[in-house]
């Protein structure tokens, strides 16, 4: 399809090779001028932004970090940062990655293959992750409170975290795909399914029989967010960066900004057009059940190639390497956010089914192409009817109405656009309040910046992102606040404080330390009570009460070179009582939060005495909250 056809007026710094230019800019505007000169007006005080000490948000932001790997928790309006969960990354305060319960969780959703070959390198697990997309899930449309979804690009897994405790449970390697990045929950019915793109291009077997790039390919995912299995895949033609369901649990839509199949900058941009590819989860679902897959690495491919008139997929041609995904609340229309093309395309659900059942022209979902400025990434919603769409080249967002970008579309004389807000700088992600929701309430807007420059303290030559936060309520956005943050929040979402709910202290009968519980029970001890030590062979189990403050045992004597593992099990029942358990000089280090158990696994190679003390601070009497592990030289 050529630009005409489109109907677009498209601005000629992004036409034709400008564009790539105008993307290897970016750095240089960033540090340039550009930004010395786009810096907003200190706001005015706005007392809703206000929430005095003592006082308690009105949602839960659940934030991405990025290659940080973890999920953060900040309340909002406040912008507080109120938790650190550690999802893909190791934690050195609640030792995340080293104790039995958080590797249970890292590495029992390897592949076998990947397994093996950390194994090689004296691994258990990937050290790193770069998770970018934090989601709930959903019932009927909006929020449940149950889990947070999120993906890891950097070595293609999906991670859930369970929201009564703020802890990841389960995480799993999608096998076929290569580098998980746009990820979304179900909407509706429930989730139900978690949608993944995989973004990088490979062979469909990646095993270095065959590098020639003809025979790359890129894989939808879908898995069962309540087992955490992958329940299918999808071969599609062109890469998949993100996406996001509609909400009457029909289709799927991804962006792919590489549908030349690119392999190198000039190659990935060469088109004025690329394409949203649709999924349909009826189809595919029926092709599952008709058999009509390959099976590869245990999981049902089905193939949804463009010009294979496959049953389960569509194209619709979108200008030009589009990125961002979005439904509006209303369910009626899905945003595609254009990036080298100022448009961002709007979708009409509802004349999706005849590009299925008809093979209706592909561009007769369109039904709106606002030109709103240079950049667009992304786009959120407040409940009125309007959009807020992030432009990364221009540093603004831009506020504007979508029943009059359709209007335009059909050829009336109307503007769209109802305000530009600067932002510092070049934003990404935006987030509205409960805005991914059917009860988005248009109250807050979250702009998540790429680039804070001159905005904070300079802190060295690595910088903190910046995030503002816009007051939408009125007529006009305000920005209220800015925020510096750590590598990278990509994308957030901000939930009603009411719809999560976590426990305060832990459940005995919790399944994160079942393992612990069972394994003392095999050993005869009331884990809960006894304080005393188990030799088995050359393993040695320990077992440790923690009550304020004091361990359960002053001393244990292990010989060199046992396995030991050491259960904590805090008894205190206060809410925030926590208790740590560090041994000196042995690399081990452990957070036990009131009535939870931790356990932790090593090696005593190092004679001698080695206190172990609690590093959470918990009491008065906290520095005395130590005890010593002996460990008996082995003789000569
Ligand atoms: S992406 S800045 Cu990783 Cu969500 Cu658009
Ligand atoms: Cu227990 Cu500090």
């Amino acid at each position: 399809m050529t630009d005409e056809t489109h109907n677009l007026s498209r601005r000629s710094l992004l036409g034709g090779t400008a564009k790539t230019a105008v993307f290897a800019g970016v750095a240089a505007t960033a540090v340039g001028g550009l930004m010395a000169t786009s810096g907003t007006k200190a706001a005015e005080p706005a007392n809703k932004a206000e929430v005095k000490p003592g006082e308690l948000d009105e949602y839960y932001g659940f934030w991405s970090s990025g290659q940080t790997g973890e999920l953060r928790i900040l309340g909002v309006p406040s912008m507080r940062e109120l938790m650190r969960v550690p999802v893909f990354n190791r934690c050195s305060a609640t030792g995340w990655g080293m104790t039995n319960e958080s590797l249970k969780v890292l590495t029992e959703g390897l592949l076998p293959d990947t397994k093996a070959l950390l194994a090689k390198r004296g691994l258990q697990t990937y050290q790193n992750g770069d998770l970018h997309h934090p989601h709930m899930s959903f019932t009927d449309g909006t929020y449940d409170g149950r889990y947070l979804f999120m993906n890891d690009k950097a070595n293609t897994r999906i991670a859930r975290v369970r929201c009564d405790v703020m802890r990841c449970d389960k995480i799993i390697e999608i096998p076929n795909a290569s580098d998980i990045h746009g990820l979304r929950p179900q909407k509706y019915p429930r989730t139900g399914y978690i949608f993944a793109n995989g973004e990088h291009e490979a062979p469909l077997v990646n095993d270095g029989k065959t590098t020639d790039p003809k025979e790359y390919v890129n894989i939808f995912t879908a898995v069962d967010g309540d087992k955490m299995e992958v329940a299918w895949q999808v071969i599609v033609s062109g890469n998949l960066d993100n996406t996001s369901p509609d909400y009457h649990g029909k289709y799927v839509f991804s962006t792919s900004y590489n549908s030349e199949m690119g392999v190198n900058l000039a190659e990935m941009t060469a088109n004025e057009t690329d394409h949203v590819v649709v999924f349909d989860i009826k189809a595919i679902e029926a092709g599952v059940a008709a058999g009509d897959f390959q099976e590869l690495n245990g999981v049902k491919v089905l193939d949804g190639r463009k010009g294979k008139n496959s049953k389960y997929t569509r194209y619709i041609p979108i200008p030009n390497s589009p990125h961002g995904v979005n439904a509006t609340p209303d369910g009626k229309y899905i945003m595609i956010n254009g990036k080298l093309s100022p448009t961002v395309s709007i979708i009409d659900v509802s004349k999706v089914d005849a590009l299925f059942a008809q093979n209706a022209d592909p561009r007769s979902c369109i039904v709106g192409e606002p030109e709103l400025g240079l950049g667009p990434l992304h786009t959120a919603f407040d409940n009125r009817g309007n959009a807020y769409t992030t432009l990364f080249l221009d540093s603004q967002v831009v506020k504007w109405n979508i029943d009059k970008a359709i209007s335009a579309f059909k050829g009336e004389k109307v503007d769209p656009i109802v305000q530009k807000i600067d932002v510092a700088y070049q934003p990404g992600h935006n987030a509205t309040s409960m805005g991914e929701t059917k009860e988005a309430d248009g109250k807050w807007l979250v702009s998540m910046n790429k680039f804070s420059k001159d905005r904070y303290l300079n802190v060295g030559p690595l910088k903190p992102e910046n995030e503002q936060l816009i007051d939408i309520s009125g007529d006009e956005m305000k920005l209220v606040h800015d925020s510096p943050t750590f590598a990278e929040p990509h994308d957030s979402i901000l939930v009603r404080a009411d719809i999560v709910n976590p426990l305060a202290v832990w459940k005995r009968d919790d399944p994160f330390f079942a393992d612990a519980v069972k394994q003392a029970k095999a050993d005869g001890v009331d884990i809960e009570a006894d304080s005393t030590v188990i030799r088995d062979g050359n393993k040695v189990r320990v077992y440790m009460t923690s009550v304020a403050p004091a361990f359960g045992l002053e001393e244990f004597e292990v010989n060199e070179g046992d396995e030991v593992t050491v259960y904590v099990t805090n008894l205190d029942d206060v809410e925030d009582l926590t208790h740590g358990f560090t041994v000196s000089n042995y690399g081990v280090a452990m957070e036990v939060a009131p009535q939870a158990t931790a356990s932790v696994t090593f090696t005593a190679d190092r004679p001698g005495v080695h206190w172990y003390y609690c590093q959470w601070f918990c009491h008065a009497l906290h520095m005395e909250m130590r005890g010593r592990m002996i460990v008996k030289a082995k003789s000569a």
